[in-house]
């Protein structure tokens, strides 16, 4: 319909501010209606002159922005995990304070190459929500969150969102529970959440929709398969991504991590305010400081 906005809901803190500069620069200027859409930002702490950067990319496309301060006690006994950080439950305040009927949550780990009006006209049908299978959400997971093995895990980086019934269900509330009833349990913190009580009630996108860099590795190992992807033809999938996803501790803003793709994100980069960043690991103590952080994952210290 005319006239109608599309929302997209996303979470920063303020050293993430960059990074959801390149999310929402690639996304507008790959909109055919930019100006339609309207972001409503969690504001984990985003400094002002972050914001001022952020809403200079708002304003060259004539698109919206709101802030939103989440209340602290929302957050009380939950907790971080891995590499996600504690903005990630943000999403559920949102969801359950939005008058409209739908809103498309994004991380702000990805670039957004297609256009996301497509995405966004996704008809709803008896499902909550719409979602990409996840390459991480392995059988092990799945038999510790209680989903049928033939079903799919989900990843939560890119859900389109049918508020009014997701409030309807009370999912938000739902999910909290799960994650502070089985702490146990949660290796991915509210997607894990999610996972456990929608079987059944979400949709599949294509992969395309969120093309998580980590099937880039496989699309060369034909024996081994992802899980979630054992009869998919991963080529196809990721030689068109209409989003790419820099899911996992691999970031492409750092000079030693072999992030595919690596090179989309510098080339939104250098649209935006941000475009004079330089590597933190390109020299010899931030180098050092990445490897100490390898060396912690391999270590175990942050599954
Ligand atoms: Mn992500």
């Amino acid at each position: 319909m005319a006239g109608e906005l599309i929302n997209i809901g996303c979470a920063s803190n303020d050293s993430f501010s960059q990074h959801l500069g390149v999310m929402i620069y690639s996304l507008l200027s790959n909109c055919s209606c930019p100006q339609k859409i309207k972001v409503f930002l969690m504001d984990g702490g985003i400094s002002d002159e972050n914001k001022k950067k952020l809403n200079s990319i708002i304003s060259k496309f004539k698109a919206q922005i709101v802030y939103i301060k989440p209340d602290q006690k929302y957050l009380k006994g939950l907790k971080a995990y891995r590499h996600i950080s504690i903005e990630t439950y943000y999403r559920f305040y949102l969801v359950d304070n939005m008058k409209s009927e739908k809103i498309l949550y994004i991380d702000a780990d990805l670039v957004v190459l297609g256009d996301i009006k497509q995405l966004y006209d996704t008809k709803f049908e008896d499902n909550i929500l719409f979602a990409v299978k996840d390459p991480g959400g392995s059988n092990e997971r799945k038999k510790v969150l209680g989903i049928p093995l033939e079903k799919h895990y989900f990843n939560a980086g890119v859900i389109l969102i049918n508020c009014k019934k997701w409030k309807k269900e009370n999912i938000s509330k739902k999910a909290i529970d799960y994650i502070k009833t089985y702490p146990e349990k949660i290796q991915y913190a509210d997607q894990d959440g999610l996972n456990a009580i929608l079987v059944d009630k979400w949709k599949e996108l294509t992969p395309k929709w969120n093309t998580i860099t980590r099937l880039f590795y496989f699309k060369y190992l034909k024996v081994i398969r992802p899980p979630n992807y054992e009869n998919d033809n991963l080529s196809e999938i990721t030689k068109a991504p209409n989003i790419i996803h820099y899911a996992g501790f691999i970031k492409p803003w750092y000079f030693l991590d072999p992030s595919p793709y690596k090179s989309i994100y510098w080339k939104y980069l250098k649209e935006t305010p941000w475009k004079d960043y330089k590597y933190p690991d390109r020299n010899i103590s931030g180098g050092l400081k990445r490897m100490k952080y390898y060396l912690k994952i391999v270590k175990g210290k942050l599954f």
